[in-house]
């Protein structure tokens, strides 16, 4: 229940809006949360792409940038918390839940401040690289910390990188771990007698992956795992997405003898119209905190073949929804997907049970359930601290002040 004796919470969330697992999260989220009657409120720098914005109780918010010659990197994290304080303000706020801590969580916190709203709980998910990899840049360690410190709740995607934030971060704040999740009804095995949404040979089986080729993907390692394969017999490979990496794949792609056989289809905002028609969905990144494309890929019933590494060992159990194996070892990967192409038995099976796995172990409703609870404490804690009245001050000089301006 919130300050005001209601069951309906408002609540802020703020992502990226890009096709990265962070965006796609929060969205899932913020339409899961608003399906449940709450008023959500995203804000972001543009409409993140999975965002339904057709509804009246979910609001898209967003950052509007203002450019300066003399800035010659324009302050996001400020325009970010100002835009924040104002919806903190005008829409009183319960709750706000940021999704990515760099700059997203100091920005809220700052937005808490400037908003005097100070017994407004932040709710801080962490969901991999804003730890593992920029985190962990001395630039933006303290504020990182700080800012985890100064959130009423810090949520980990994974066991995993829960632990990352202790060694990386030596931030001296609780984590707990919420799973992501996924839809199983839209995410589901294919039906036979739609066609394949793209081209090829149809009886030839289908590796895919998706995701932003960044380096940490090994993107090098799915062509090399797919050449392996493709020597000892006929398939296709499927490469969703786009990031740096994907002009050396291309190069990489070009200078085998099948390029024929490798599609390119590039970023796709409909995730679950493509990888149904997967056999194996090949995932070798270095680290992945979580592996969303790994999840919704198994929701399909594709099984993942990836590297026994990161939270992805908390998402695919080897030999049983899957296979991992060791960090680089394209050849291991190979053998596992011939074993699955040429063992129908054994594909069946792997293939029901990373369905099982997605839709019992990762359920829509469970996770939200659990964010739900996790904002209903936060409110209650601060609520207990700060005594009721108090926490009850949706306006103020600094709320009032700040909405005339906006409106001005
Ligand atoms: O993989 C990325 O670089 C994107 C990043 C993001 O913020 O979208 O993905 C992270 O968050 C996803 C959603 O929680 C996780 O499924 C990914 O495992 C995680 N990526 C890494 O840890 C590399």
């Amino acid at each position: 229940m919130n300050a005001r004796g209601q069951d309906r919470l408002r609540i802020g969330i703020v992502c990226y809006p890009t096709t990265g697992g962070s965006g796609v999260v929060a969205t899932e989220l913020a339409h899961a949360l608003a399906d449940r009657g709450h008023e959500v409120h995203v804000v972001s720098y543009s409409v993140p792409v999975r965002l339904d914005t057709l509804r009246a109780n979910l609001r898209f918010h967003p950052v509007r940038v203002p450019d300066y010659p003399l800035f010659e990197y324009p302050p996001y994290s400020l325009a970010l918390a100002a835009q924040l304080a104002e919806v903190i303000c005008r829409y009183e706020l319960d709750v706000l839940h940021v999704h990515y801590a760099i700059p997203h969580a100091i920005s809220g916190w700052l937005a808490r401040r400037i908003s005097g709203r100070a017994h407004m709980p932040l709710v801080t998910t962490l969901h991999g690289t804003d730890i593992t990899i920029i985190g962990k840049d001395a630039s933006y360690m303290p504020v990182t910390r700080f800012s985890l410190e100064q959130s009423d709740a810090v949520t980990v995607v994974s066991r995993w990188l829960g632990n990352r934030v202790v060694d990386v971060v030596k931030c001296e704040c609780e984590w707990q771990v919420v799973y992501n999740f996924v839809d199983g009804d839209r995410y589901r095995p294919r039906d036979d007698s739609e066609p394949r949404p793209f081209g090829g040979d149809p009886s030839a089986p289908v590796i895919m992956h998706m995701s932003n080729f960044r380096p940490v993907k090994r993107v090098g390692d799915v062509i090399d795992t797919f050449l392996r394969v493709r020597e000892r017999m006929h398939a296709q490979l499927v490469l969703i997405g786009a990031g740096p990496e994907l002009g050396a794949v291309r190069r990489q792609v070009e200078e085998s003898p099948y390029a024929g056989d490798v599609f390119f289809l590039g970023p796709q905002s409909e995730a679950e119209r493509l990888l149904p028609f997967a056999d194996v969905f090949l995932m070798p990144s270095d680290a992945e905190a979580f592996g969303l494309a790994a999840l919704e890929a198994m929701a399909c019933g594709v099984p993942v073949i990836g590297y026994n590494t990161g939270g992805l060992v908390e998402v695919v159990r080897s030999g049983i929804d899957g296979f991992l194996g060791p960090v680089g070892d394209t050849e291991a990967m190979a053998g596992s997907v011939l074993r699955l192409f040429a063992d129908r038995d054994l594909f069946r099976r792997i293939s029901a049970s990373a369905r099982r796995q997605a839709v019992t172990m990762f359920d829509r409703d469970d996770v939200v359930n659990r964010y739900e609870a996790i904002y209903l404490r936060a409110i209650a804690d601060v609520h207990s601290r700060a005594g009721n009245a108090d926490a009850q001050s949706g306006s103020g000089t600094p709320c009032d002040d700040l909405v005339k301006a906006a409106t001005e």
